[in-house]
């Protein structure tokens, strides 16, 4: 495609940016964390989101290396906010699953986190169900885990692999998809799979971040379900660096 010609100058000439949602506690609505988004901001078309350009990226077979731009830019942006004496969020990278192999991922990720002087405690990846994970990757999943390094379900309950994925290693957090939260008041379906979904979760326990959060009323649906994490228009869409530094606390003012 046009687009997978232009990729590899995107890289070089660093027009890709990250942009932040952040992810509340349900109870509180204080920061709990943040979610890295990609974009692609285009010399000719603006700003584009991933849906123009994640499936061009796979196809040109150019996603470990952008995910591992991902993964670097965080990063060095929470290094920045700390070195400001700000405390940073927990941020989650969206992982596709070729990501993960053949490669010395947890060296190079050590290596990284050493680099920026940050601990593997700011970071948390999200895997989607989209690509089946090997069985040969659960070991690696079980020592990020080990490290500090959260690994998280994206998506959850909209691919077969969902309930057996929990039941091979220890995930981070588990995001119900924004498809059942649309049903919250529209459809008992969607109602019945939600209350499902945290109930296997509580058994498990395993914490839950609803995504794609846009009323009130599903706010209330998902607390009264043990949904302990929210993220969401209804409270902040993705927004870039400048706009997220403000929403920091300041580690000074922490006595
Ligand atoms: O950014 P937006 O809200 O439009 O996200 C659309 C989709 O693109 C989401 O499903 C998200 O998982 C995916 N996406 C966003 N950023 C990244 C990224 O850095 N890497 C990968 N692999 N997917 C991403
Ligand atoms: O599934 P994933 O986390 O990869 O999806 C992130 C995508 O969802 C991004 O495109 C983001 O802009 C979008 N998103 C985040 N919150 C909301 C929301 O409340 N409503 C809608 N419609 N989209 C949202
Ligand atoms: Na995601």
């Amino acid at each position: 495609t046009l687009i997978a010609r232009y990729l590899h100058s995107a890289l070089e000439n660093q027009e890709f940016v990250l942009h932040y949602q952040p992810q509340v506690h349900a109870a509180t609505g204080a920061i709990a964390g943040l979610e890295a988004l990609i974009r692609w901001n285009h010399p000719g078309k603006g700003l584009l989101l991933p849906g123009h350009f994640i499936a061009a990226v796979e196809e040109a077979g150019l996603m470990t290396q952008l995910t591992d731009w991902v993964i670097r830019e965080v990063c060095r942006q929470l290094s920045a906010w700390k070195r400001e004496g700000l405390e940073i969020p927990r941020t989650s990278v969206n992982i596709s699953n070729s990501w993960f192999y053949n490669r010395n991922l947890l060296p190079m990720l050590r290596s990284i986190l050493d680099e920026y002087g940050l601990t593997p405690d700011c970071l948390e990846f999200e895997i989607t169900e989209s690509t089946a994970l090997l069985e040969e990757h659960y070991p690696l999943l079980q020592q990020m885990r080990d490290a500090g390094i959260l690994v998280s379900i994206d998506d959850f309950g909209t691919k077969y692999s969902s309930l057996n994925y929990l039941k091979h290693f220890p995930v981070g957090k588990i995001k119900i998809d924004r498809a059942f939260i649309v049903g919250i008041g529209q459809s008992s379906i969607d109602e019945a799979i939600i209350q499902s979904i945290t109930f296997v979760a509580s058994q498990l326990g395993y914490d839950l971040i609803a995504e794609g959060v846009e009323s009130e009323h599903q706010v209330d649906f998902l607390v009264a379900h043990g949904c302990k994490y929210m993220q969401g228009f209804l409270f902040y869409r993705p927004l870039p660096a400048e706009e997220i530094r403000p929403m920091l606390s300041s580690l000074a003012y922490k006595a």
